[in-house]
């Protein structure tokens, strides 16, 4: 029997009595293992949940399309978003809030004052800081003011979104705002960043979970992003990385090619200069949800330089050139890569990273690409 499912709930949280203790079990399973951690710190994780250790959100949106918040809540299984509220106490939330005027911005201080050094602060958006950040402003305060008064008392702060953690498309040229990203502003402090346009909200999942289970950040890169989403390009687990070292490019938009899956590099995808996990972790839940699975260059929307940056039909350099040896070669006269050499090719077996993933996959019911069998 599966140790994981031997955990003996205290008070079941809110979510799991609506979805059941093994549907519960898989997301947070799922989600450890996305941060790689280990099956004791499940049962950690489940204790907290159960124990209601929730810790006090405040959540700011400056210059951004909500995106990121929409993809948080509006995701294939709702059980996500609810898993996040269960974790959370989401004390401000403009998007959300019932409260709107004098009365909201009431609750923030109200909130601020409540959880002072203790409370997780979650920037969406980009910063303004051109003419002194007039170009934002929220009940007469500019987003930079705001950002920096809600920082300095902040147990925690996430940058959500590639708007927040680096300018993101606000900032695109010429940037007449003069936008830029929450770390940027706040140079002395640790800002956890997960870009995105908009971000997985697993990898957000990962990362308050192991904040409000242990109490701790995940090991982050010099850019702020989380090792465990972002050590790696999206070119090394890419389910058509085969059609890449065979030499199966994509020439035209609805070309044979295209049709067949094949590569899109030539069409100016980024993945190999892109670093986010999107390769294997899909979007909405959904298997083969991410723009390569749909047959869209990547634009390197987690990376400052690329994303809105280099236009999407230019080429960028390859990271990493070595093609990984776990996947079977490719045969021309197959007319195409059988779907075992694509699954395998894009969970690169034996990394530790991609085993991770793959563990959650399988109590997921997800496979690495789109010709797997989801979840019920
Ligand atoms: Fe930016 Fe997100 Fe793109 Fe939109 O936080 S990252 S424009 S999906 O909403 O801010
Ligand atoms: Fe995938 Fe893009 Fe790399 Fe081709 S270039 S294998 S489509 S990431
Ligand atoms: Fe963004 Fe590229 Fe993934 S555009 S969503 S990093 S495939």
């Amino acid at each position: 029997m599966d140790p994981i499912l031997d955990i003996s709930a205290k008070s079941p949280s809110a979510l799991e009595t609506k979805i059941g203790r093994r549907k519960f079990l898989k997301i947070i399973t799922a989600a450890a293992a996305s941060i790689g951690l280990s099956g004791s710190a499940v049962v950690q994780m489940v204790e907290a949940i159960d124990l209601g250790l929730k810790p006090s959100v405040i959540w700011l949106h400056f210059q951004e399309c909500t995106g990121c918040t929409e993809s948080l809540l509006r995701t294939a299984h709702p059980e996500l978003a609810s898993l996040i509220l269960d974790l959370i106490s989401l004390d401000y939330h403009e998007t959300l809030a019932a409260a709107a005027g004098h009365q909201i911005e009431k609750s923030l201080h109200d909130t601020m004052a409540a959880h002072k050094g203790q409370y997780v602060l979650v920037v969406e958006g980009s910063i303004p800081e051109k003419d002194g950040g007039i170009y934002c402003q929220i009940g007469g305060r500019t987003a930079l003011d705001i950002l920096n008064e809600v920082a300095a008392d902040a147990a925690a702060i996430i940058a959500i979104g590639s708007c927040a953690s680096f300018g993101g498309l606000p900032a695109s040229g010429p940037n007449p705002t003069g936008a830029t990203g929450a770390p940027m502003i706040l140079k002395d402090k640790t800002v956890v960043t997960i870009p995105g346009c908009p971000a997985n909200p697993y990898n957000f999942l990962g990362v308050v979970l192991q904040f409000v289970t242990l109490g701790t950040l995940p090991a982050l890169d010099d850019k702020g992003r989380p090792l465990f989403a972002y050590a790696r390009t999206i070119h090394e687990d890419c389910p058509r990385r085969p059609h890449f070292d065979a030499g199966r490019f994509v020439q035209k938009f609805g070309d044979e090619d295209h049709r067949l899956g094949h590569c899109l590099y030539k069409m100016g995808c980024k993945g190999p200069a892109t670093h986010a996990n999107c390769s294997i972790k899909h979007f909405c839940e959904v298997p083969g949800a991410w723009p390569i699975g749909i047959g869209h260059p990547c634009i390197g929307c987690t990376e400052k330089e690329l994303a809105f940056q280099v236009p999407i039909h230019t080429t960028v350099d390859i990271e990493r050139a070595t093609p990984p040896d776990t996947y079977p070669p490719i045969h021309a006269d197959h007319g195409g890569v059988s779907p075992v050499a694509t699954a395998v090719g894009g969970a690169v077996v034996g990394v530790a990273l991609g085993a991770a993933w793959k563990q959650a996959k399988k109590l997921d019911g997800e496979g690495p690409d789109s010709t797997d069998k989801k979840e019920e």
